[in-house]
């Protein structure tokens, strides 16, 4: 024999002040099914999986913002359809205010006939005072008196409700956390109805934000389930759900920039930093992969305005190895010019320059091999060969070849499109 549980809202236990109210309040609906559930028990064994009902947590929401928060049915076990809930939850009425509430995906999906919800005194906290910011939530796939049935009884995963919260724009929650935790007040809240009408599923254990299990309490009001006293037939009620409380998680304020912190781990002026700051001269944009803008921004080591110059690699390098001349002060004059000139017969490149350089960065259209050495990950992008000599220890050449006309010869085909040179950034 198999019964199928209707339902039929009691209109005396409507809440005064109810704050949306079209439809009959359906509350404790819970324990009047564990009332008359009289036939068998089929799905929920002893060692049976539980089910999971989640708060999202949401991250990096912005201050003033509107979050939307999910409660999802997050597993389903065989075993396991449902005809009902009724849902308690608490949040921060400081940080949060509610914008919207609505009746979940899977609810729509499945055409359940009753979705309400309920806030702050009007949740109906057991006849005690609701304490702080509170909703109920309370769906029913099968309303008596309603024409039809629902396509299905959540025995899906999916989302049961959806919330919206206004965040505060108050900076002092910048950076902090505002849960939204299930909250027992009593025996019925956060309690599941099976579609028999045989079985009342309650709390088996609740897992904070951390994803912790919680021990659970022996009083009301907790936020860490139905207290043992519930349990008060065995037969029609059982622990099989397990609850996650989630919350959302304003961001922090961005740290400000720090100067030479090209790889953006809040460190400035590090061999990192200069490697990386090197590969961008070999290798282009695509090496600033964690902030490009910021990275960008902090590259401007010697101040002059100007990003990503060969000034700034030059300045950071002597700014890292403590070099006395570490601010600039060999400016640069816009009368101060160097001359290369190619010879694309011969295959060569010079430079004049009455004094030293400490570094020169080449670009050249086309595959262009300097000296003949065709090493490992030379800088040839498919179109360009970029070419950065130093003179200081960290690259592959001495400072002499900066004081000679003849800087380099090379095999392969290129032209030169572009070049730099600095004395000391
Ligand atoms: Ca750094
Ligand atoms: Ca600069």
């Amino acid at each position: 024999m198999y019964y199928r549980r209707t339902f039929t809202c009691n209109k005396d236990v409507i809440p005064a002040g109810a704050v949306s109210s079209t439809t009959p309040w359906c509350r404790s609906l819970g324990l009047a099914v564990a009332v008359i559930a009289l036939l068998m028990l089929t799905g929920p064994g002893l060692a049976a999986q539980p089910v999971s009902i989640e708060i999202e947590h949401t991250h990096n929401t912005d201050l003033g913002s509107l979050a939307t928060v999910d409660i999802t049915l997050g597993s389903t076990p065989y075993w396991f359809d449902m005809a009902g809930f009724d849902l308690l939850l608490a949040y921060d009425t400081i940080a949060l205010e509610i914008v919207s509430v609505s009746q979940g995906g899977l609810l729509d999906s499945c055409g359940w006939e009753y979705f309400e919800y309920r806030v702050g005194s009007a949740a109906d906290c057991g006849g005690q005072p609701c304490l702080g910011g509170l909703i109920r939530l309370v769906g029913v796939a099968d309303l008596a008196g309603t024409p039809g049935s629902p396509s299905c009884y959540a025995d899906t995963t999916g989302t049961l409700a959806r919330i919206e919260f206004q965040v505060s724009s108050d900076s002092a929650y910048e950076c902090t956390f505002r849960g939204i935790q299930f909250m027992w007040y009593d025996c019925g809240d956060n309690s599941l109805t099976s579609v028999s009408g045989d079985s009342l599923f309650i709390s088996q254990g609740v897992y904070n934000y951390d994803g912790m299990i919680h021990p659970g309490d022996t009083t009301f009001p907790t936020p860490w389930g139905a207290p043992d006293t519930c349990l008060t037939d065995s037969s029609t009620m059982f622990r099989r759900v397990e609850y996650h409380h989630g919350g959302v998680d304003i961001k922090c304020a961005p740290l400000p920039l720090v100067v030479g912190d090209v790889n953006q781990n809040n460190i400035g002026f590090e061999v990192a930093d200069w490697v990386l700051f090197t590969n961008y001269f070999v290798r282009g944009l695509d090496v600033f992969n964690v902030n490009i803008e910021d990275q960008i921004e902090v590259s401007d080591v010697n101040a002059d305005g100007v990003p990503l110059t060969l000034q700034d690699l030059v300045y950071m390098y002597y700014y890292i190895v403590g070099y006395p001349g570490a601010i600039p002060h060999h400016p640069p004059d816009p009368g101060d010019t160097v001359f290369f000139s190619q010879d694309t017969v011969a295959k060569t490149v010079s430079l004049s320059y009455p004094d030293s350089l400490t570094s020169v960065y080449m670009v050249f259209e086309g595959d262009l091999v300097p000296w003949g050495e065709d090493w490992e990950g030379r800088p040839f992008d498919g179109q360009y060969t970029r070419i950065l000599l130093g003179s200081g220890p960290w690259l592959w050449n001495d400072s002499t070849i900066f004081e000679q006309d003849s800087l380099l010869f090379y095999t392969g085909e290129g032209s030169l499109v572009a070049a730099y040179a600095a004395f000391d950034g």
